[in-house]
């Protein structure tokens, strides 16, 4: 009944034919589609939880129908396999049920995430052309209704809005589901879901992440964290960033039958009342969030004894803070530096503690390609730092629909330029020591925000740090600290001195200190240094 959108490749970079064979034939690609994740736990073991909700938990049977249910009910509005739905909900369980519904209908969704507004979501829904959007009715103080309406207006494509909750003017997601018989026939070379981009530069990109690529992308990642099906994984980062999702996350739990369950508020009181009570083994943060809950252990008491693996990525872990995790929380610190665009890097789980601590992990798979390259694109001596240059079975050859960034993002034989500086250590773990674009250039001295802000935080009244480079008529930029601090703010005159006391270069030290209740973050809880730079 159903035929497939023919436009959802168009502006699609797909894996060039040999590398596509390559990485069939190696066993990488297994030809599985997502959806099928969830339907092979389904048939070994119908009765396992699935998904822990507020009223009991749902065992597989019950979420692989859900799932089948929503699929029809989607096409059934009209929407077609291969059309694109932009999906943005917070880390409630229907998002399992509407993400596994897309997929088995060959549902394109692009995944944003419950902080982007208007002018994300306008963005992505016309550069996708995406013909419907899911919602939640409102959270906190946020109706994602007047969103909708909106977007709605200026987005032609969109034709349905559907809403978990009080739909208002639009359709209830609770009326979609309903019973069918055949779903169609995914390809596993095609796109499955689009992930938005992480970059803090320039309007968002859409990610295209198909079928092979990214169930490799989720059961490699459950083999590195040997993920059982005795696991409960809590969601707490929001579901629809690639951590959460598939690193292992979401998708790779599904994969090996454990449990998940979702909290909307990441606060040491929540996270850790939902951690005892679930018996939650595997959660993913990002550093200050790691950093938050470290530090609640003093006061919340809760038990956490059933946590085995705190995942921490997304940004630079200082060295200072992944100490602090195992002896805070009992469980094994993975440090994960990982990108919406593929290559993800961990550290083992027996990995030796100077590894854990002072590395951001080495590349999941054994056919990651890694280069470590200087200006000049020509790889730097071993341990030298450089841009990190890759591509793989799991990163994509170009962005969707961004041929001109393309050009510049990618280089001709198709490795992605991340933008990241690393140093390589001989075991092959990685250590990323800034970004190109995260340089404060002061008087033509480049400064590492990333270094600098780990120095600051060494400092005992300093709780978070941010380097910003400032304008300056003299030096080009000047070096701006700014600082979340406990107790007495410290005086520049003694940051200065703190920082050379550490041996750090006099060039490097700030030239003004700012002091904030909190710094600004990111949808995804990452440090907004452009927001920062603004303020
Ligand atoms: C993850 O993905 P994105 O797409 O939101 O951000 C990617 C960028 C990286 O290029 C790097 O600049 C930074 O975020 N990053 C890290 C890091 N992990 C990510 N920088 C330093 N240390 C780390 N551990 O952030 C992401 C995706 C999957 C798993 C984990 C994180």
């Amino acid at each position: 009944m159903t035929t497939t959108s023919s436009t959802h490749r168009e502006g699609y970079v797909p894996f060039p034919p040999d590398a596509a064979e390559t990485y069939r034939a190696a066993g990488y690609w297994t030809g599985r589609a997502l959806g099928d994740l969830l339907r092979e736990t389904a048939r070994s073991a119908p009765e396992r939880t699935a998904l822990i909700t507020g009223d009991g938990a749902h065992s597989y049977a019950r979420v692989d129908a859900d799932a089948d249910r929503m699929a029809h009910g989607l096409l059934a509005l009209g929407i077609a396999p291969g059309d694109r739905v932009v999906v943005q909900l917070p880390n409630v369980p229907e998002f399992l049920t509407v993400l596994f519904g897309l997929l088995r209908a060959g549902i394109i969704p692009v995944l944003t995430l419950p902080a982007h507004r208007r002018a994300e979501i306008e963005h992505l829904a016309a550069l996708s052309e995406a013909v419907a959007y899911v919602i939640v009715d409102r959270q906190g103080d946020f109706d994602y209704r007047e969103l909708a309406a909106t977007v709605r207006e200026s987005v032609p494509s969109l034709r349905h809005v559907l809403v978990l909750g009080e739909p208002g003017a639009f359709t209830d997601l609770n009326t979609v589901p309903r019973d069918g018989d055949a779903l169609p026939e995914i390809d596993p070379s095609d796109i499955a879901l689009m992930l938005v981009s992480g970059g803090t530069t320039g309007l968002p990109k859409l990610i295209a992440r198909t079928h092979d690529d990214y169930a490799y992308n989720a059961t490699a990642s459950a083999a590195v964290c040997e993920l059982t099906a005795d696991d409960v994984y809590l969601a707490t980062l929001p579901a629809a960033h690639n951590f959460p999702l598939a690193c292992p996350g979401i998708l790779g739990t599904v994969s090996v039958g454990g449990a998940i369950a979702f909290v909307t508020d990441p606060s040491p009181e929540n996270a850790f009342a939902a951690i005892e009570k679930h018996r939650v083994t595997v959660t993913a943060v990002v550093p200050p969030l790691a950093q938050l809950w470290c530090a609640a252990t003093e006061w919340e008491d809760a038990d956490l004894a059933s946590l085995r693996l705190l995942q921490v990525g997304g940004a630079r872990l200082a060295e200072v803070n992944a100490v602090e995790v195992t002896p805070a929380l009992g469980a094994t610190l993975q440090q994960v530096f990982g990108m919406a665009e593929g290559l993800l890097n961990y550290t083992r789980l027996d990995d030796p503690a100077e590894l854990l601590h002072t590395t951001q992990g080495r590349p999941l798979s054994p056919a990651d390609e890694v280069r470590v390259v200087d200006g000049e694109g020509n790889d730097v001596a071993p341990g030298e730092e450089g841009e990190l240059l890759t591509k793989g079975p799991y990163t994509i050859r170009g962005y969707y629909r961004a041929p001109e960034h393309n050009a510049r993002a990618f280089t001709p034989d198709g490795y992605y330029r991340s933008g990241d500086l690393v140093r390589r250590l001989p075991s092959g773990h990685l250590v990323v020591s800034g970004r190109i674009k995260d340089v404060i250039n002061r008087g033509g001295e480049n400064i590492s925000c990333d270094e600098l802000e780990e120095h600051l935080l060494a400092h005992p009244a300093v709780r978070h740090a941010a380097a910003v480079g400032l304008p300056d008529a003299a030096l080009g930029e000047k070096v701006c600290a700014v600082l979340v601090v406990d107790g007495t703010m410290p005086t520049l005159a003694e940051i200065k001195s703190f920082l050379t006391d550490r041996g750090l270069a006099t060039y490097k030290l700030p030239d003004m200190l700012r002091q904030a209740d909190a710094l600004p973050i990111t949808a995804v809880g990452k440090i907004d240094k452009k927001a920062l730079r603004a303020q």
